[in-house]
């Protein structure tokens, strides 16, 4: 039995990539806006207001979530590369996807995705492939009290982008949409 909400498996958090492990997850990045919007193509409203699994979010809310969640990684991003191991800003994901924003037009956020994908892959490129210690540059998520790296920001927002459009690419599968 597939696990609905993890269907590429858990987040991961590793410390340390390899190059080429950097070089397929900023793949991953830059592709993610047009891989989401293929995602979502053709729906109808009531296609999109369908929780990809029982008792999950709306295929719109995943949209919008998509673009919330990667807006503090942009955030955190750039302040791992700034500042000294510096303390990111949880939020509380499920109630930002309650707030009316979430009930727009899918378009909306897939536009703001193309732009910040523009922007979060440029940051990225900007460190090179090779440069282990910029990659390991920490920061700090205060309510679990872990440090990780920009190493781990690049695998999980990698990861998270594709986790999401899965969620999507699989209700169409199972519903034949
Ligand atoms: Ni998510």
């Amino acid at each position: 039995m597939t696990d609905l909400r993890y269907p590429l498996g858990p987040m991961p958090t590793p410390p340390h990539l390899t190059p080429e492990e950097r070089a397929a997850a900023l793949q991953a990045l830059r592709t993610l806006p047009e891989a989401l919007r293929a995602a979502v193509s053709g729906l109808t409203g009531p296609q999109l207001d369908t929780p990809y699994r029982p008792g999950g979010w709306t295929v719109r809310q995943v949209v919008h979530h998509v673009a919330d969640s990667h807006l503090n990684a942009f955030a955190r991003v750039k302040l791992a590369l700034t500042e000294d191991n510096p303390a990111v800003k949880p939020y509380e994901e499920g109630l930002w996807a309650d707030l009316p924003d979430s009930r727009l037009p899918p378009e909306v956020s897939l536009t703001l995705l193309d732009a910040l994908h523009t922007r979060l892959v440029a940051v990225l490129y900007g460190t090179p492939l090779e440069d282990t210690a910029t990659w390991a540059r920490p920061w700090t998520h205060p309510a679990q009290g872990r440090t990780y790296t920009l190493d781990t920001l690049l695998a999980m927002y990698a990861w998270h982008g594709q986790h999401h459009v899965a969620h999507i690419t699989g209700l169409r599968g199972r519903e034949g949409w």
